[in-house]
């Protein structure tokens, strides 16, 4: 009888997930790594992830059988690309599923701060709200607004499409300019300074890269209009977060809606928390039914793959 290859897996994993697995290989957690060395760490071929582990060179070279890494989700931030192509280790991701899903929670945190949701929710529910008050919980109006998309890769394109469709003018700033998305979208392209300065809603749609860590910073946050609200379903760390708490407790900006954060979780005590003007999501851009079990499908897929030696049919391009 064969037996099935082991592959090392982020916990807990649920099972829906865990399913699509157990055809072709059994799943070991993580800490199965722990105190362990030499012909040992051969026994691993794969490596799933879905919560971002540090998959650097180090890590790579601990596991001189491994054939693959699977990644649950289209963010390879976490795992070094370079590393992983000198040891031949091929990488998959889940790409362009999850765009209008994330593009929807992207509209989604734009309208709850802009429309006081949130804290209206609160209000709602509250002993306070007796009687009503045409003067209280007036938010931005949305329609007719500007908004500002930095990365107007396949994510930032689906908003720009809901955006346009909420008749908001699109700005947009992206390494290159697309001539065939200003056309097909109707969207303007901008330098970073001029859509900070010009857009009531400045939305964050891209990788994690060198290039893009702590690219938003006090310098630009004192650049965005003090009405503005800052949406991030990107990545944490493209945000300066001591500056971004700055910015929302001296009103430099009017609010930001977040649903990744750096440090994420955030720390249970940490002043974003403590701040009305943000309003949080626990890291639910992909997270619908459909979307996830499409993501989970992918990620098997490569995995499976790259377990039997065939090239993944999502890829991530490492050279
Ligand atoms: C995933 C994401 O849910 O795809 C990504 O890069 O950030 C999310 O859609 C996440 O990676 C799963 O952990």
């Amino acid at each position: 009888m064969n037996k099935l290859p082991k592959v090392l897996v982020d916990l807990p994993l649920p099972s829906f997930l865990g399913e699509l697995l157990t055809p072709f290989c059994v799943t070991i957690p993580w800490d199965w790594l722990d105190g362990r060395s030499g012909e040992e760490l051969r026994q691993v071929e794969g490596v799933y992830t879905y919560a971002h582990p540090l998959i650097d060179e180090a890590f790579l070279r601990r596991l001189p059988a491994l054939k693959v890494v699977s990644n649950f989700g289209v963010g390879v931030d976490h795992i070094d690309l370079k590393a992983a192509a000198a040891q031949h280790i091929p990488i998959g991701n889940t790409p362009g599923v999850l765009d209008g899903a994330t593009a929807d929670l992207t509209l989604a945190l734009l309208l709850a701060c802009a429309r006081n949701v949130v804290v209206g929710d609160r209000f709602a529910r509250s002993p306070e709200f007796t009687t009503f008050d045409p003067g209280r919980w007036l938010g931005l109006e949305v329609f007719g607004s500007t908004l500002g998309i930095v990365g107007l890769g396949r994510i930032g394109k689906q908003v720009a499409r809901r955006a346009r469709a909420f008749d908001m003018r699109v700005l947009y700033h992206n390494r290159r300019r697309d001539t065939r998305a200003e056309e097909e979208l109707g969207v303007e392209c901008a330098g970073l300074n001029e859509l900070l300065e010009q857009s009531h809603f400045v939305s964050l749609n891209l990788p994690l890269t060198a290039e893009t860590t702590g690219m938003i910073g006090e310098a630009e946050l004192r650049r965005m209009r003090p009405d503005a609200i800052l949406i991030n379903v990107a990545r944490g760390p493209v945000v300066q977060t001591s500056a971004l708490v700055r910015a929302l407790e001296e009103k430099w900006i009017a609010g930001a809606g977040l649903d990744v954060t750096d440090p994420e979780p955030l720390p249970r005590a940490h002043a974003l928390l403590r701040l009305n003007n943000v309003v949080l999501t626990p890291h639910l851009g992909s997270a619908t039914v459909r979307t996830r079990r499409r993501m989970g499908e992918m990620a098997a897929a490569n995995l499976q793959a790259g377990l039997e030696g065939r090239p993944l049919p999502y890829a991530v391009a490492t050279e």
